[in-house]
């Protein structure tokens, strides 16, 4: 069994597509980040960078495999199930570019957009247009990919269950799926399949508050020490106060 470590945000959803629609047996763990779960030591064991998703292949051929990183996780389930990432080196490589362009790329600043446009305590005209901007950039070069193919890699592939979590949060990225109607077109044939339907059901009533900011916001690395028992707790891991615009992850 396949135990998920989960928070229903784009990068743990991805995952929840992947083994839905890849049939694997899972069950959901959920780590609250909201409310700091991600800080505890046993989590820091699985996760050392402190965030979700994770996993734990308790019945792994070679015993018990825990992993972070969606990446890594979307390429172990594919290997695993044998499904959604091609064999043939030409394809894989295909495939692989494209989940590393969402995971380094378009995956960090929607992020960064997201914060700057709904939930940094301050107004900061710079970091919102330049993010925005960067986002609209990655979407024009999603909408020339699938101007030339059905998914981003070809066939589906885990690419797309990596990229599509983060598209449904266009609005808030500054985006307008109208404006790009190859990205709305392949948006649209995602969301009707009941893998993905069910995938975004998953915790979907949980959503980040003022009390959760203060756990996302303003880390360091001696708030990380400190949770991981590595390091003295100094001042500097105190949570900023909250802010009281936007709610949501991340
Ligand atoms: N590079 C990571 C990013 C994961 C990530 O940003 N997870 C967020 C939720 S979407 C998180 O756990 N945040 C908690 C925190 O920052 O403390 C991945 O692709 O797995």
């Amino acid at each position: 069994m396949i135990e998920l470590l989960f928070y229903p945000s784009p990068n743990g959803q991805k995952v929840a597509i992947a083994l839905e629609e890849m049939g694997l047996p899972y069950q959901v763990t959920f780590v609250d980040i909201t409310r700091g779960a991600q800080f505890d030591p046993g989590f820091l064991k699985i996760s050392p960078n402190n965030k979700i998703p994770a996993m734990i292949d308790h019945a792994a051929p070679d015993g018990p495999l825990a992993l972070f990183e969606s990446g890594a996780i979307l390429v172990y389930l594919a290997e695993r199930s044998g499904q959604f990432l091609p064999s043939p080196a030409a394809a894989r490589y295909t495939c692989l570019q494209w989940l590393f362009w969402q995971v380094g790329g378009l995956g960090p600043m929607a992020g960064q957009a997201h914060h700057f446009r709904a939930f940094a305590s301050e107004q900061v005209p710079y970091g919102i247009k330049r993010y925005t901007d960067e986002v609209n950039r990655l979407y024009g070069v999603l909408e020339r990919q699938l101007s030339l193919h059905p998914f981003m890699a070809g066939d589906y592939s885990i690419a797309d269950m990596a990229t599509w979590p983060w598209i449904t949060h266009h609005e808030r990225q500054g985006q307008s799926l109208s404006d790009f109607p190859q990205i709305a077109r392949w948006y649209a044939a995602m969301a009707a399949r009941p893998a993905v339907q069910r995938a975004v059901s998953l915790g979907h009533e949980r959503h980040a508050d003022a009390i959760g900011h203060q756990h996302l916001y303003g880390q360091t690395a001696a708030r990380v020490n400190a949770a991981a028992g590595t390091a003295p707790a100094t001042p500097d891991h105190v949570p900023p106060p909250a802010t009281s615009r936007g709610t949501g992850v991340p």
